[in-house]
């Protein structure tokens, strides 16, 4: 089983998305282990997006994210990573196929509605990154065998 970290952006916030996409992930039969709303600091979104510290949008990246407190999430099963990064999307979410999160639902690059991790050691890291150990809970699934026979 893996785990992987969603962020619901203020954009899925502010749009009223929170319920439906939560919703997706949950129908498609991944399990919720953590969630709750955070405000993200600039300490905390320049670990996050270390990757594009120095770029020229990443400033208007970091201001959208502070715009709104975020809802993050924790989403256990197997394959989780790929799994969920294939119903999220492409990140030019007006390019993102039909069917996925941000094909559905967006229509710009840095309104693109929800960060997923992008590999099992991002998701590990990110996990860390975002909950404590005890606001991640493990807890059976009496559909499990349902979701995955
Ligand atoms: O993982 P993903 O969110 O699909 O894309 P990343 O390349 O990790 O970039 C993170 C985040 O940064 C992206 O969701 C929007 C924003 N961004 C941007 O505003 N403009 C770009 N040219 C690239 C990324
Ligand atoms: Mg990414």
């Amino acid at each position: 089983m893996e785990r992987t970290l969603v962020l619901l952006k203020p954009d899925a916030v502010q749009r009223d998305l929170v319920g439906e996409i939560i919703s997706r992930l949950e129908r498609k039969g991944l399990k919720l282990v953590g969630l709750k709303l955070m405000r993200l600091s600039d300490e905390l979104l320049n670990e996050h997006y270390s990757h594009l510290v120095g770029k020229s949008f990443f400033p208007e990246v970091k201001s959208f994210m502070q715009l709104t407190p975020v809802v993050a999430c924790c989403w256990e099963g197997t394959e989780a990573v790929n799994t969920v990064r294939a119903i999220c999307g492409i990140t030019k979410a007006r390019e993102a196929a039909p069917g996925t999160i941000r094909g559905e639902f967006a229509m710009s690059v840095q309104a693109n509605l929800i960060h997923c991790s992008d590999s099992l050691e991002t998701a590990n890291a990110e996990v860390k990154r975002f909950f404590k150990s005890d606001e991640l809970f493990s807890y059976d699934d009496v559909l499990e065998r349902y979701v995955y026979n």
